[in-house]
């Protein structure tokens, strides 16, 4: 890549840090290897003044550039539009959407912030990769600013077809800044093929064949690149003192039970209630697993100031209560219910000592942790991963276990299947896994993304 790489995301993080989520990690990694500069949000909210306050910091070959929000913006633009509106529909959740609040205003107003900051910062040949859903309007106000560099942008998340789009009362505001990119990368190509009929059907646009699209006198190029993780510093991460102690101590509690493990963020639409409910089944109907089968599930806090995720929250800690009461023995807990970040050094020894992991979002455009799971295995005997259909990570990882979430009584049977699975069935399918995950691993993310970035015809006008 000829130019320097911009990064801009809504948080930045400092990439010599570890981070906790995956697009941190990811984003951490693209920068560490090139060099560059990553601008976004500083975290800080002002409670009175205007937004924007600067603030600049090196970490190794990385320039970090952040801007404070006031409060206001901060709960239009974040809490508000993000989280209320464009989370919630670009994973199904029509009913969770509050479309009435008049966050919008202070959406398109952080978003035209944010470009004339970074206008400041801009040098003629640098390359701009713009990621996730708080930014979507991002280029369309750095052109509208005379910028005439490349960018790019990366949608983390689900995109939904084009009926529940056209629900958001500015979808077609939003579609077209999308026009305003030179390359759009989803995760996967079920995505793609969302954008595409929607693009078709609402915005007239021509499909001009190699993935480009043009509409609104602009052309656009629409491609998956399913985001990886770094297979090899994970699996490093496994082989820390930290990481085997864990696995130890699981190891000697649990030598006579069955490890089931879940990580998530406790978001609405990782599917935890029914993942529960389908662990209730399965002891139900499965009762060899009782005094066994054991559920660490780890749901680390988010977004906590929402109304949607308290109330999951509560669902949750009612579940797994009535769960242990119905099921449990004095020397038998079925659910351990962790409501915390645990240190990313520790995963790696969680996900080694379970024999199954339960990764079941109801939506979720790719999934990380399904293959860290693969990653911190031993391929000598390792566990079995019971994968959702809905999570993008499925189009890759066939050899999972497949389940529909929604589905109590064939998810509780895909989870027997998994704690009785052979060894070499378990091998077979684990080695499957690993190469797929090695293939298309970070790097080749980025990389593959860049290139196609670099190679995008730019559009005239
Ligand atoms: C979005 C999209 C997409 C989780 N708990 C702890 C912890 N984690 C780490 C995991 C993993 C990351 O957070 C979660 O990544 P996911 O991909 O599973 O999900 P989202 O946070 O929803 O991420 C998703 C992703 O962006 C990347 O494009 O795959 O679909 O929704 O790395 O290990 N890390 C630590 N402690 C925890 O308790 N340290």
């Amino acid at each position: 890549m000829a130019g320097r790489l911009v990064v801009v995301s809504n948080r930045v993080g400092d990439p010599r840090k570890p981070a906790a989520g995956g697009l941190a990690v990811a984003v951490g990694e693209a920068l560490a290897a090139s060099g560059g500069l990553w601008f976004g949000w500083s975290g800080k909210v002002v409670e009175q003044g205007d937004s924007g306050a600067m603030h600049s910091q090196q970490s190794g070959k990385v320039t970090l550039a952040t801007l404070d929000l006031n409060a206001a913006d901060h709960e239009a633009y974040y809490e508000g539009y993000s989280n209320r509106v464009l989370w919630p529909v670009f994973h199904y959740r029509l009913d969770l959407a509050d479309f009435e609040a008049g966050f919008f205003e202070g959406y398109q107003r952080v978003n035209r912030l944010f470009a004339r900051k970074l206008m400041t910062l801009l040098r003629p040949n640098d390359v701009i990769w713009v990621h996730d859903y708080h930014l979507i309007p991002l280029a369309a106000e750095l052109r509208a600013a005379g910028c005439t560099q490349r960018i790019g942008f990366f949608l983390h998340i689900p995109l939904p077809p084009p009926l529940i789009l056209a629900a958001i009362p500015a979808h077609e505001w939003l579609m077209r800044s999308l026009f305003a990119y030179d390359l759009v990368g989803l995760q996967s190509e079920a995505d793609v093929e969302h954008f595409s009929r929607y693009v078709k059907s609402e915005a007239g646009a021509e499909p001009l064949g190699d993935d480009h699209y043009r509409a609104f006198d602009r052309q656009v190029r629409a491609r998956a690149f399913p985001i990886g993780i770094d297979v090899n510093e994970f699996a490093a991460l496994g082989e820390t003192a930290e990481s085997m102690e864990i696995r130890k101590t699981l190891h000697e509690q649990y030598a006579k039970r069955q490890l089931l493990i879940g990580v998530d963020r406790l978001d609405y639409s990782k599917g935890l209630p029914q993942r529960l409910r389908a662990f209730r089944r399965l002891l139900a109907n499965y009762p060899e697993n009782l005094k066994s089968a054991t559920l660490i599930q780890v749901a680390t806090p988010t977004r906590e100031g929402l109304n949607a995720y308290a109330d999951i929250r509560r669902e949750l800690e009612g579940l797994s209560g009535e769960i242990n009461g119905e099921f449990g023995e004095l020397d038998w807990m079925p659910v351990r219910y962790i409501h915390r970040t645990l240190a990313r050094r520790r995963l790696p020894g969680l996900y080694r000592a379970g024999r199954v992991a339960l990764v079941t979002p109801l939506r979720d455009g790719m999934n990380l942790v399904a293959k860290e799971f693969i990653a911190a295995q031993d391929p000598e005997d390792p566990g079995v991963l019971v994968l959702s259909r809905f999570a993008g990570s499925a189009e890759q990882l066939r050899e999972a276990l497949l389940v529909n979430p929604y589905d109590t009584g064939a998810t509780a049977e895909a989870v027997q299947r998994a704690l009785r699975m052979p060894l070499g069935e378990r091998r077979e399918r684990h080695q499957a896994l690993l190469t797929r995950i090695r293939e298309q691993d970070v790097h080749w993310w980025r990389i593959s993304f860049l290139r196609a970035l670099e190679e995008a015809e730019r559009a005239p006008g």
